[in-house]
């Protein structure tokens, strides 16, 4: 008997601030299956700008439950701040609907731990995570490179996490939650490892932070098999957006590699350009990822990584943060993973 397989599904988005808009760009002009069908944001205009030259017809929500709970809504996407996602995703899951949400899955492990209680108690998976790094194609080069064996065991990984600048609202603790989340998430897929320990430890400061935020900051971790990592965290370098990963291993390093641009030689200089905004560096990855999101809401499948993944990254993100209160390595006991994630 043929099944009757669903064409597109409709999606409201809850923040339609930097990424939403991309996104909502993204799920209309780039990739297939969906279709944007409502919208809300605490700023009501935002929200009707955002969605305006892709759907006109999209309706406008401000309420954000009656947005989840729309009887043409049938999947979530979560792109507001941080601290908002686990009220939503939880009213999601409580909705029985597929939820796409950007990271982090929530600002502390606690709430994590309630998602993924929550989801659990229902039977199904309804929950990706906006970690994107997995689908970029340089770390998954880097994986293939560390299974096949080439550079035989991993010993040592140096990565670093650049921004230009941030806003004046990013304070200490998002270095962790807000940006090295991403690394927390990708290194341990990347090693197919669990950390065990983290410290953070504060360099000098550069001069073009303000009094809230400590910039940069280097975080040590360690995972169970022994390998130690460096990730250098500074969101205010100026320079541009740069993010660098080079795995050590007994026989050779692989390293992600730089963006392509073209070289430009002009007045006796040889040029290459840096990207300044992650919406550049990671454009394919995002439509990887989301276009991903998309057949697994439609096939009834989702694979791409989990609130366990989420919740996971929560649990070592509180170690570092603590860590940058006492200077002192703090452990990382992560709970075994259940077979619903597995
Ligand atoms: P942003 O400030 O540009 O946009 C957030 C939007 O959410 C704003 O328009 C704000 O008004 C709205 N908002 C805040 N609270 C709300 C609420 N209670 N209800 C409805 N709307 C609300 O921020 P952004 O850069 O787009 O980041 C949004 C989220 O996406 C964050 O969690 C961030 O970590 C994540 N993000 C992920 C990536 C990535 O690389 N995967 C990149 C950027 C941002
Ligand atoms: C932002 O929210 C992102 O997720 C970017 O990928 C990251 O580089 C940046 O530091 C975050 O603020």
């Amino acid at each position: 008997m043929s099944q009757n397989i669903k064409k597109v599904i409709n999606i409201g988005v809850i923040g339609t601030g930097a990424i939403g808009e991309d996104h909502i760009r993204r799920c209309t002009q780039t990739l297939t299956g969906a279709k944007i069908v409502a919208v809300n944001d605490i700023d009501a205009e935002r929200a009707k700008k955002a969605v305006a030259p892709y759907n006109s017809e999209a309706k406008v929500y401000t309420n954000v439950y009656e947005l989840i709970h729309a009887s043409d809504v049938e999947v979530v996407m979560v792109t507001s701040w941080g601290q908002t996602h686990a009220e939503f995703v939880l009213e999601a899951i409580k909705a029985g609907k597929y939820v796409f949400c950007e990271k982090p899955l929530a600002t502390t492990a606690e709430d994590c731990k309630k998602i993924v209680d929550a989801e659990q108690a229902g039977g199904k998976r309804l929950v990706q995570v906006g970690f994107m790094r997995p689908y970029d194609s340089g770390y998954r080069e880097l994986r293939r490179v560390i299974e096949e064996g080439k550079i035989g065991q991993p010993l040592m990984i140096h990565a670093a996490h650049r921004n230009p600048r941030v806003g004046s609202n990013y304070v200490t603790s998002m270095g962790i939650t807000d940006t090295l989340i991403h690394e927390l998430d990708v290194l341990r897929w990347l090693l197919n490892d669990d950390y065990v320990s983290a410290q953070v430890i504060f360099p000098r400061q550069t001069q073009c932070t303000h009094e809230k935020l400590r910039d940069p900051q280097l975080v040590l971790l360690e995972t169970k098999s022994g390998i130690r990592i460096d990730v250098e965290v500074f969101v205010n370098c100026q320079y541009g957006y740069d993010i660098q990963c080079s795995v050590v291993g007994e026989k050779g390093i692989v390293s992600l590699p730089e963006p392509s641009t073209v070289t430009l030689r002009s007045e006796a200089k040889l040029y290459n350009t840096i990207l300044m905004d992650w919406k550049d560096r990671f454009i394919e990855a995002y439509d990887v990822e989301m276009q991903d999101f998309i057949n697994g809401c439609l096939t009834n499948k989702l694979v791409g990584p989990s609130s366990w993944n989420g919740y996971v990254a929560a649990v070592a993100a509180e170690a570092c943060i603590k860590s940058q209160e006492t200077g002192k390595v703090e452990p990382i006991t992560l709970p075994v993973c259940p077979n619903f994630y597995k």
